[in-house]
């Protein structure tokens, strides 16, 4: 069977015991797509890891699985987070799937609308606050620490990031070898600190003989990595990156000094030019987050910073759908015709 879920297709490499029932929705096994186009512009053999066809539009699928078998194997009854949107989406739903209850704390109006209709309709019980993510994530820390039946599900439980190490694993199984460079958008910092692991472990599990280049790539309102200081106030169209004190903040900067990587601010004007790229030139709809680490390839390429020729995998961590406001805020209203073939013709520009 395809598609059996992370933990089944990786169980070896993962903290889970023979009888323990596991809680999935069958994620992972995404697509890695060939982009001719963006890579010719970057100058490099392009591929596209579409973690938006996870079942609940994100890459945090594969760590939630991990998350929430072990929350209700462990006896929890709930499960909370903070979120910048797709984590409170991914818990709503495996708490759904788990009969758990699900707490989501979200900072009020910056989260898109997509992610805030999966965390409602999945029935998590969402709290918005008058702060950031960074004030979120402090906050439900407490929480967890003081009642013990509810479990901490953001990237801070260590679950978390052992399911999303299996993305690297999937990379180099399918391109047969792991890429020369890695490009990932980074927020909270978990994700580039998983796939690092991911691939250092599938290198000493004799699985490939060598691990990629880590380029990582934050919105520049929202770039603690790259200036080295928290940001107060982090401020990006790529709400999902909107994160100015990352959890993972050590994990992130080992993976990139061990691989000798970079990390590299994108302004927002970058990331939507590299989001409409994506979408009008391969036909990938990712959100504007997503972006951001073809935006940083374009960037890095611009200024002679990445190898000609080399093997690239693009990170694209969310489905476009996530976020219909930004979709539609820089494109035509389609034109209203009676419903005539005159009419379509000509507007069509097909007329005689
Ligand atoms: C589409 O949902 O932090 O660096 O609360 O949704 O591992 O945080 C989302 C993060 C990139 C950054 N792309 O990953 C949350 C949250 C998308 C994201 C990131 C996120 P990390």
């Amino acid at each position: 069977m395809s598609h059996r879920g992370v933990i089944e297709r990786y169980r070896e490499f993962l903290p889970v015991s023979p009888g323990e029932e596991v809680v999935t929705l069958h994620e992972a096994e995404t697509p890695l797509v060939p982009a001719p186009r963006l890579g010719a512009e970057a100058g490099v053999n392009l591929f596209l890891k579409l973690e938006g066809c996870n079942p609940t539009g994100s890459f945090k699928d594969r760590g939630m699985t991990l998350a929430v078998t072990k929350a209700r194997s462990g006896g929890a009854k709930a499960i909370i987070c903070a979120s910048t949107g797709n984590t409170s989406a991914s818990a709503a739903a495996y708490g759904a799937r788990a009969g758990l209850r699900t707490f989501v704390v979200i900072p009020s109006g910056k989260i898109a609308l997509g992610k805030l209709a999966q965390a409602l309709v999945h029935g998590a019980k969402v709290i918005s606050i008058d702060g950031n993510f960074d004030q979120g994530l402090a906050l439900v820390r407490q929480i967890a620490a003081a009642h013990p039946a509810v479990a901490l599900v953001n990237s801070v439980n260590p679950y978390r990031l052992e399911g999303q190490t299996t993305a690297a694993y999937e990379v180099c199984d399918s391109l047969g070898s792991p890429p020369d460079y890695l490009a990932i958008p980074v927020g909270n910092a978990g994700n580039i600190s998983a796939y690092w692991r991911g691939f250092g472990r599938y290198r000493n599990a004799g699985r490939t003989s060598a691990v990629p280049v880590m380029l990582g790539f934050q919105a520049a309102g929202a770039a603690p990595l790259v200036s080295g200081q928290p940001v107060e106030r982090p401020e990006t169209v790529a709400t999902a990156i909107r994160i100015g004190r990352p959890a993972s903040w050590d994990l992130a900067v080992a993976a990139v000094r061990e691989s000798e990587g970079s990390f590299t601010a994108v302004t927002d004007e970058e990331i939507l030019r590299a989001y409409h790229l994506l979408a009008t030139r391969e036909g990938i709809f990712a959100e504007p987050a997503s972006a951001a680490s073809v935006a940083g390839l374009l960037k890095l390429a611009a200024a002679g910073k990445l190898r000609r020729g080399a093997t690239v995998v693009a990170v694209l961590t969310g489905n476009g759908l996530k976020d219909p406001a930004q979709a539609t805020a820089n494109v035509p209203i389609p034109e209203t015709v009676p419903p005539e073939l005159p009419a379509l013709e000509r507007v069509l520009g097909l007329g005689a």
